[in-house]
């Protein structure tokens, strides 16, 4: 069997313990090298505190090589805050008004995968098969080519695709393009991202889909496109959950929301998460169900994200403020409606606190996926489960048939779907969750990824 090499933006190496990290994109692809061996390269996460970005940090454990390197102040600056996270991710959330486009900042993108190509190419042996994740490195394929590589190098984009008229917004849509062009398998969230990837080339009149869509044919290159959902270890975060009832901050947890019922979000503080629809809808909700009063406890755990980057310090203030604002508003001297945590909480905590919730509020305005919801439905007692409300937008509304599907921008709709979450019967709530839970332990992350490998792999 070919030896598989993961790239990723950051890697993630296990610590003393061996323990796995937390977090889907890691899981996966520590799941996937373990039971091949192989090499995992990406950003060490730190800057070299100089203008070189230093050697590869090889280091291994078990079966995985893990291959780090740092970069410069000016990398990260560029490659990752400038271009990544202001550029692209923005523009595939369908946020144009958010971009900020800089000159230096597309160079900076387009050097940086030239770099990691560049300490990649020494590693390689012939019959490698090479896996890039996510939008940080769309053009590190057209740098290996341009190196001589004709390794199957497949691509798997963790976040959504934009139609046309959002992607064209971008000044460098066409390189991109050409980038994702350069591998042999482009993975895609969803059928919808993959439509519209497709739909992007037919308006530029600069390629089409073949081969009854299993193909792309553009900028002289014919290669394969298609959709995998990105899923959880459903059966081991699910006995995760029950082990984690005995956890001491769970049953904290549970003896402080005794008698009420608990509401839960979980997400990186991210715009594209919906987190202040959220709170409004939430406050709606209470607005408009006096009996709720007193009865329910809604807790929003977001760890802080990319905090250099404007926007989010931005958020970060506007969310705590609203946040406190609604409790100030709506809450009593014996009820504080919203439970506001501004950090990450340990995975077994989490675990426990998805369980104990009867309402898991997921309502992203966009998402490539979302594997909260997945854990939240994975984490629930069988007997008595909680009811996922869950936004359209999101990649897990195509698979997750038994949610609450809402628009996270129609406030008084998700307000609604809460209302109607809490008072849902148990035999419907099993019903629901029953038809998800079942999708999820087919679906799951080794199915997601021998999905993928498989179509690289064959010709
Ligand atoms: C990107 C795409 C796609 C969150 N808070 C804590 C914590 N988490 C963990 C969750 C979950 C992960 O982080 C978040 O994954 P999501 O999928 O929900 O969202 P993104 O981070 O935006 O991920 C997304 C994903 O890539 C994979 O392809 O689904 O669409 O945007 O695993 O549990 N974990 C801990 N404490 C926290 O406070 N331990």
């Amino acid at each position: 069997m070919s030896r598989l090499v993961v790239v990723s933006n950051r890697v993630t190496v296990p610590d003393k313990t061996g323990a796995a990290p937390a977090g889907g994109l890691a899981v996966a692809l520590q799941a996937a090298l373990e039971e091949r061996g192989g090499i995992w390269m990406g950003w060490s996460g730190n800057s070299s505190g100089n203008e070189e970005p230093g050697p590869l940090e090889m280091q291994e454990h078990g079966a995985i090589t893990y291959a780090l390197t740092d970069l410069t102040d000016t990398d990260v600056e560029e490659y990752y805050h400038g271009f990544a996270n202001r550029v692209l991710w923005p523009i595939c959330h369908y946020r144009m008004d958010l971009a900020e486009y800089g000159r230096k900042e597309m160079a900076g993108y387009f050097r940086v995968n030239r770099f990691f190509a560049q300490k990649l190419a020494p590693l390689l042996k012939e019959d490698d098969i090479i896996w890039v994740h996510d939008y940080h490195l769309i053009p590190l394929a057209a740098e290996l080519r341009q190196m001589g590589f004709k390794n199957k190098i497949g691509f798997f984009l963790h976040i959504p695709w934009p139609p046309a008229d959002v992607l064209f917004t971008m000044p460098v849509h066409e390189q991109i393009m050409r980038g994702l062009s350069q591998y042999d398998l482009v993975g895609f969230q969803t059928d919808f991202d993959l439509d519209n990837f497709g739909g992007g080339l037919v308006r530029e009149g600069i390629g089409e889909r073949i081969d009854g869509g299993k193909k792309f044919s553009t900028f002289g290159r014919t290669f394969k496109g298609g959709a995998y959902s990105i899923s959880i270890e459903t059966e081991i975060f699910s006995k995760f959950a029950i082990k984690a009832e005995k956890n001491a901050m769970v049953r904290k947890a549970r003896q402080s929301v005794e008698g009420k019922d608990l509401i839960i979000g979980v997400d990186r503080l991210d715009y594209s998460k919906g987190i202040t629809q959220r709170i409004d809808a939430f406050e709606q909700f209470v607005a408009t169900n006096p009996d709720h009063h007193n009865k329910v406890t809604y807790l929003q755990i977001t760890p802080k994200s990319r905090s250099e980057v404007p926007e989010y310090e931005q958020m970060q203030r506007m969310v705590a403020e609203q946040a406190g604002r609604v409790n100030g508003a709506i809450g009593t001297v014996d009820w504080v409606p919203i439970r506001y945590i501004n950090r990450s909480v340990p995975r077994p905590v989490l675990a426990g606190l998805y369980r104990l919730a009867k309402i898991g509020l997921v309502t992203p305005l966009r998402d490539g996926m979302n594997l909260v919801a997945k854990e939240y439905v994975a984490a629930q007692d069988p007997e008595d489960p909680g009811v996922l409300v869950l936004s359209r937008f999101a990649g897990a509304a195509r698979e997750l048939r038994g949610a609450l599907l809402v628009n996270p921008y129609d406030i008084e709709g998700t307000a609604h779907a809460i209302a109607r979450g809490l008072s849902m019967p148990l035999d419907e709530r099993k019903q629901r969750w029953q038809m998800m839970m079942d999708h999820l332990l087919t679906y799951d992350i080794n199915r997601w990824c021998d999905d993928f490998l498989k179509d690289l792999i064959e010709d």
